[in-house]
């Protein structure tokens, strides 16, 4: 059988297409599969698991009616659902894991992250990472209305684009030397994330043995996934539309 690997879906009531791939991925596809894993950004915004809207139950129904099936869904906060918790976990069946997680991927140890965290370079937002992954400051938070997150959410969206216009590609791809440092430290030889939006497989070396990092690709005019299987792997674009 196959596991499945998504990321970077930015799912939003303003591109029903992507919405409606999702749905039909999630339909079609999930039915002979040993598991799907989400390495995060699967919604462009998420405000807290106590807003709920038609547009996010429809897509916690497709993972529900997934996980119904026996399906194990695994999820990786990104750097735009990072407050997804406890009660999403509880509603879909979802399983939130810790972000770098090690798998052994049909015997072979893999290490699964969103991705941002190897954009080292990019360190104002490291810094804001920090402050947006500190439970305290995501307590308070979560204590405002619905209203004020709407609000602090486009705020931040506003200075993420202007600030995210500043920087060069190179800041904001990941750092070579962090990449290596982390698949040491882990003992691995392949690593698969999200985040950059620039979907491809490279070929490394992790103390002189090969390695690979496959990057999965964020879904727009197309959709990305790959397909792992005990033999074989295959990162697939398809089209949305
Ligand atoms: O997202 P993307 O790809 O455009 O850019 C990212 C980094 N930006 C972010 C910020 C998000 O886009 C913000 C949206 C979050 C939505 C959910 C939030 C819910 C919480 C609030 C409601 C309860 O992740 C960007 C990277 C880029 O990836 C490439 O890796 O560069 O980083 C930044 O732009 C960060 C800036 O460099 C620094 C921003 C400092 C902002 C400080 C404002 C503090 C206001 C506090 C308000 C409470
Ligand atoms: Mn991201």
């Amino acid at each position: 059988m196959t596991t499945l690997f998504i990321s970077d879906l930015h799912l939003q009531p303003q591109k029903p297409a992507i919405t409606q791939a999702f749905l039909q991925f999630m339909e079609a596809r999930t039915h002979t599969i040993d598991a799907l894993y989400i390495l995060g950004d699967l919604f462009e915004a998420w405000i807290g698991d106590d807003f709920d809207n038609d547009f996010s139950h429809t897509v916690k129904s497709a993972l529900t009616s997934v996980t119904k099936r026996g399906i194990p869904v695994f999820f990786i906060h990104g750097n735009r659902d990072f407050l997804i918790g406890e009660q999403f976990a509880a509603e879909t069946g979802c399983q939130i894991l810790s972000d770098p997680k090690r798998i052994d991927l049909y015997g072979t140890p893999t290490l699964l992250m969103h991705g941002d965290t190897l954009c080292t370079e990019d360190t104002a937002y490291l810094k804001f990472r920090q402050m947006v992954r500190n439970p305290l400051w995501q307590k308070e938070l979560l204590s405002k209305s619905i209203q004020e997150r709407l609000a602090i959410a486009q705020n931040l969206r506003e200075v993420s684009k202007e600030k995210t216009g500043e920087k060069t590609e190179e800041i904001m791809d990941v750092t070579q030397t962090e990449v290596e440092r982390v698949m040491a430290q882990h003992q691995v030889r392949r690593l698969i994330h999200g985040h950059t939006h620039r979907p491809q497989r490279h070929q490394l070396k992790i103390n002189d043995a090969p390695a690979e990092r496959i990057v999965l690709g964020d879904w727009g005019n197309s959709g990305w996934v790959l397909h792992v299987d005990s033999s074989h792997d295959e990162l697939e674009q398809f089209k949305i539309g």
